[in-house]
């Protein structure tokens, strides 16, 4: 089998204006779908972030794939996932997930590298998670991601979108957006997006959830390294309780040095809630300073980003080794994305808490894969019986989508400038804000 066909489609779906120390989404958040297509005519799919950028890197690609073999991408890519920059170079700190130049050819690799893994299975008849090793788990759990949003749906002018959950900018407000979320998907942990009110507030947000929801649906905050040492200590003394039951404390401050420094602190005061990373931790190469100062406890895993699938099993076999835990990070996406996670967490043994998700913020208009939205019941997804993925695009909505990113104006995420637009004009990020 050779790949015959590469066909790179970037497409907008719209995006409700959610808040976090990044700034705001933009009405329209930017996906890359792509096709591999064989030389027998099967086709394999991917998803991946969006903008010009990501599709230039792709389309880079072109020469060295066309007449290739899918089988062979680990010989004559694998470069790409190895050999960049070090410590603190891979952090994605001050840059919004995606637009991070130094983890440019590790999620340029992984989107080839599912399009052939969804190539390959669908010519053999086999689904993605069982050949990269088989699944330990036919459903995957996600988690509910609840943000402060300002009212709207997403979408701009008549392609507006309906504002599902409404304006979330007061704990009464968040508590009833997971409520909502909780009683549509059935989630059964909650990850809530902070680093964007006063953290006596974002504190008052979790204690409330902690009483609506009770001590056995686990809490996690993620305020994007918005915070001090001092305020991240005192927030995790303050949530105890509240993170303590099989929850965590993710980035409260910018660098290893400084999570560790809150890990010290926290741990002296006898408060044991691991600190986990998707911004501290990005890369393997973070992986032996964060080990060696006890910087992180939980690494949070993305293929998009990480390198691919076959990466992340290997960053969770590493991860046990060194006793953290593994999770799950998401960005805007679809269904093709959801079901990626889904099979690698499926086929991820040491996957030790339930996967972020960003798919109820979506709505089924942008969707792009036929027969609609990936069904989450009781918080997870199912591992369909099908080759390949188990999804197929649905080529009406992904030229509705092309349309939409050829109509709407961005081309990168920048949710600061999003946030000098629409909310204050002299925004700036800072960190740490508090
Ligand atoms: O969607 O605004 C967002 C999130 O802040 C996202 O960009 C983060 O990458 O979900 C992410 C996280 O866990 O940090
Ligand atoms: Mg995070």
């Amino acid at each position: 089998m050779r790949i015959a066909d590469f066909r790179i489609h970037s497409i907008a779906i719209a995006d409700p204006p959610l808040r976090s120390s990044y700034g705001l989404h933009a009405p329209y958040a930017l996906r890359t779908i792509v096709e591999l297509e064989s030389d027998d005519g099967v086709i394999g799919i991917t998803e991946t972030y969006g903008g010009e950028a990501q599709v230039q890197q792709l389309e880079a690609l072109r020469h060295q794939l066309i007449g290739a073999s899918p089988y062979r991408l680990t010989g004559f890519l694998s470069p790409m996932v190895e050999g960049q920059g070090k410590g603190d170079a891979r952090s994605q700190t001050y840059l919004v997930p995606g637009e991070n130049p130094l983890d440019a050819t590790t999620r340029t690799y992984a989107a080839i590298e599912v399009a052939c893994l969804d190539l390959i299975g669908k010519t053999v008849g086999q689904p993605v998670c069982d050949l990269i090793g088989g699944r330990v788990r036919d459903e995957v759990p996600f988690s509910a991601y609840p943000f402060y949003k300002h009212t709207g749906g997403g979408g701009e002018g008549a392609d507006t979108r309906e504002d599902e959950y409404g304006e979330a900018l007061k704990p009464e407000a968040l508590v009833r957006q997971v409520q909502q979320m909780v009683a549509k998907y059935g989630f059964r942990s909650i990850k809530f997006k902070g680093g964007v009110l006063e953290p006596d507030i974002e504190i008052e947000t979790i204690k409330q959830l902690y009483r609506a929801l009770g001590p056995e649906v686990p809490l996690r905050i993620d305020p994007n390294s918005a915070w001090t040492v001092e305020t991240s200590v005192r927030v995790g003394r303050e949530l105890a309780e509240e993170l303590g039951r099989g929850g965590y404390l993710e980035d409260p401050t910018a660098g290893l040095e400084n999570m560790a420094a809150v890990r010290a602190r926290l741990v002296a005061e006898g408060i044991h809630t691991p600190l986990a990373s998707n911004v501290a931790v990005t890369s393997f190469a973070d992986i032996p300073r964060s080990v060696q100062i006890d910087a992180v406890q939980i690494i949070l895993c993305d293929h998009h980003y990480w390198g691919g699938m076959r990466q992340v099993q290997q960053l969770a076999r590493l991860a046990k080794t060194f006793g953290l835990g593994l999770s799950m990070h998401s960005n805007s996406h679809l269904g093709v994305s959801l079901m990626g996670m889904a099979h690698v967490a499926a086929a991820t043994p040491h996957l030790t808490y339930a996967c972020d998700t960003h798919y109820p913020w979506q709505s089924a208009q942008d969707e792009v894969v036929l027969g609609g939205r990936v069904p989450i019941v009781n918080g997870c997804v199912r591992i369909p019986n099908q080759p390949g993925l188990g999804v197929e695009l649905d080529y009406d909505q992904l030229a509705r989508g092309r349309e939409r990113y050829a109509k709407c104006p961005y081309r990168k995420r920048d949710d600061e400038q999003e946030m000098r637009k629409h909310v204050d004009p002299s925004w700036k990020r800072l960190l740490p804000r508090w």
